[in-house]
């Protein structure tokens, strides 16, 4: 049964089907299931599927779009019973997050920032495209002890170093701790732009982020 709803929410992604990815993710819901065994064996391997068919020529760019649709739908309904489930007590600390300039991948980005808020950090997310001075600018604002950042190209990885370099060119880089995702990012990446963590995926983003700021 579990597993049966699962793949009916990795095969509606892979079909195209975003009503069908919200009604199986709200089945899988009503079923019991926990909104994370929802994402990470349901949600994520359909757009692997996706990505991968989109690399190989398969797939185009509105077969992308539609499947990204329908995981967006399906974390809108995710997000509040991940919220719900860690009653937050205090907060660990505040956290600027958002995916770097040129990139407009904004799932996984918006998983990290949701995880972050549901284990109690205070979260500025501040979406897509961002440019290296607004994340400067709002480090500044907020006092963020902690800086995110996400990038799903290759080519818009190395604007992860920029900020970076910006943090270092505007006085306070040693003010805060730079945490870098995406799917080109690697922990050789991350040493060499001189990052100071580096987490494969949502789950482990939190777990670094608590080691960070501890
Ligand atoms: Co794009 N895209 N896309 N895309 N897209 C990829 C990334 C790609 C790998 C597909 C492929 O070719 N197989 C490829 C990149 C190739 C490369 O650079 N090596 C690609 C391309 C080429 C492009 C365009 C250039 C296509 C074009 O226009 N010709 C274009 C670029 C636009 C731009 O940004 N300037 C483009 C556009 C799009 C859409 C807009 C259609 C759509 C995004 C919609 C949206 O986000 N609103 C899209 C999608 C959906 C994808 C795939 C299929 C899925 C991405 C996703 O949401 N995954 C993707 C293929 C793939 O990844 N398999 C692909 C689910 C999400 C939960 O995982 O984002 O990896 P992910 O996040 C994970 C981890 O990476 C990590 O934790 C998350 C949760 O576990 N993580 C962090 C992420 N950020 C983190 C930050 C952290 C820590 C962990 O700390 C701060």
């Amino acid at each position: 049964m579990t597993l049966e709803l699962l793949k009916r929410i990795t095969d509606s992604l892979v079909d195209g089907d975003p009503d069908a990815t919200v009604e199986g993710t709200r089945l899988a819901l009503d079923a019991g299931l926990a909104p994370l065994t929802i994402i990470s064996d349901g949600l994520v391997p359909g757009m692997e599927v996706v990505g991968d068919r989109f690399q190989t020529g398969e797939y185009f760019l509105p077969h992308l779009i539609i499947a990204a649709s329908g995981m967006q739908q399906a974390m809108e309904l995710l997000e509040p019973e991940l919220k719900q489930r860690h009653e937050v007590v205090q907060r660990l600390g505040t956290v600027v997050i958002g995916t770097v300039q040129g990139d407009i991948h904004e799932i996984g980005k918006t998983l990290v920032a949701t995880l972050l808020s549901a284990a109690g950090f205070q979260v500025y997310d501040l979406g897509v495209n961002v440019s290296a001075a607004e994340f400067v600018s709002k480090v500044r604002e907020t006092n963020a002890g902690l800086l995110g950042l996400s990038a799903l190209l290759t080519t818009t990885m190395t604007a992860q170093r920029q900020v970076i370099d910006a943090l270092r060119e505007a006085g306070i880089r040693d003010r805060v701790k730079v945490m870098v995702g995406g799917a080109p990012v690697s922990q050789e990446w991350t040493e060499t732009i001189g990052a100071d963590g580096y987490a494969e995926d949502a789950v482990g983003a939190v777990a670094l982020a608590k080691n960070l700021v501890s």
